[in-house]
């Protein structure tokens, strides 16, 4: 019998890539995010490969991310595999320039944002004795570079309730992990710098980034392992990237 994966943030990235590649293996797709319009294209997209439920909720939102979810219809109901994706950066500032609402945007998006959705899925995948949770985290969940202050905090955070919910989680045979990319060519860097597309760009001039892609094959071989086998914890970086603060860039 197939599996079924509720994927947060399958409009644009990291998210997206792994709603095609869990497609083309079969896995049936929850795909959620705020812009309806890309998730309806991307269900008619993978319809020919899989079945795929659309639904459009900001994860910001308490009562609708528990709404919408226990409002899912019967054949998808059962979540076997839950990516907690959803999540950007909002500026570079350093602390004592930084703006706010950037910061409630992080906090409430990265940290509460996958607090939510996990609430709202866990319950059943504990009562069913099955489950796997992959937390997309960060290289800046393991490290801090400047201007990155409350994202990396936002990432830190994530870590640790990957480790957390692991604790808790375990006994119920259910698998939780998380994958850590590095520099990933994405919609990223355009949502941090405000829709400044150049200097989005400029992020990843010089060496070549790690693509949606990668991570999502990543992200697949981790679901695929054997039920005993649980990866845990994956870093992920460009070759040009050595941590936070240290890419190699040729001009
Ligand atoms: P993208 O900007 O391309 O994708 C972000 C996704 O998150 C979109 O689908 C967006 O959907 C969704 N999202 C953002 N805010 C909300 C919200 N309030 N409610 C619901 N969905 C939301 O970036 P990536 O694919 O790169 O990012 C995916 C994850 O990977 C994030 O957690 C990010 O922190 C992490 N990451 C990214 C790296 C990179 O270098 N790109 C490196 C390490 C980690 P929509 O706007 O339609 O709501
Ligand atoms: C995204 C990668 O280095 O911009 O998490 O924080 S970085």
């Amino acid at each position: 019998m197939s599996k079924t994966a509720f994927i947060t943030g399958a409009t644009s990235g990291i998210g997206k890539a792994t709603a095609e590649i869990f497609a083309k293996n079969k896995i049936k797709l929850v795909i959620c995010g705020r812009r309806k319009e890309r998730l309806l294209d991307l269900q008619k997209t993978l319809a020919k490969d899989t079945d795929v439920h659309v639904l459009e909720f900001d994860v910001r939102d308490k009562a609708t991310v528990f709404s919408k979810i226990q409002g899912l219809p019967e054949t998808f109901r059962n979540i076997d595999i839950l990516i907690n994706n959803a999540g950007n950066a909002h500026g570079l500032d350093p602390v004592h320039k930084g703006n706010t609402e950037d910061w409630d945007a992080m906090i409430d998006i990265n940290i509460k944002g996958l607090l939510y959705v996990t609430k709202a899925i866990s319950p059943n995948m504990v009562e069913r004795k099955q489950g796997q949770i992959i937390n997309i985290g960060s290289i800046s969940a393991k490290d801090v570079y400047g201007g990155g202050n409350v994202y990396c905090a936002t990432k830190h955070a994530v870590d640790a309730l990957n480790k957390g919910m692991r604790m808790d989680l375990s006994a119920y045979g259910i698998r939780v992990a998380a994958v850590h990319p590095g520099l990933v060519d994405t919609e990223f860097s355009t949502v941090r710098f405000k829709g400044d597309v150049e200097r989005a760009d400029n992020v990843y001039k010089g060496f070549t980034p790690l693509a949606a892609q990668d991570i999502a094959e990543i992200i697949h071989f981790v679901v695929t392992r054997p039920q005993h086998v649980n990866v845990t914890d994956l870093l992920v970086l460009p070759t040009a990237q050595a941590s936070g603060t240290q890419i190699h860039k040729e001009f």
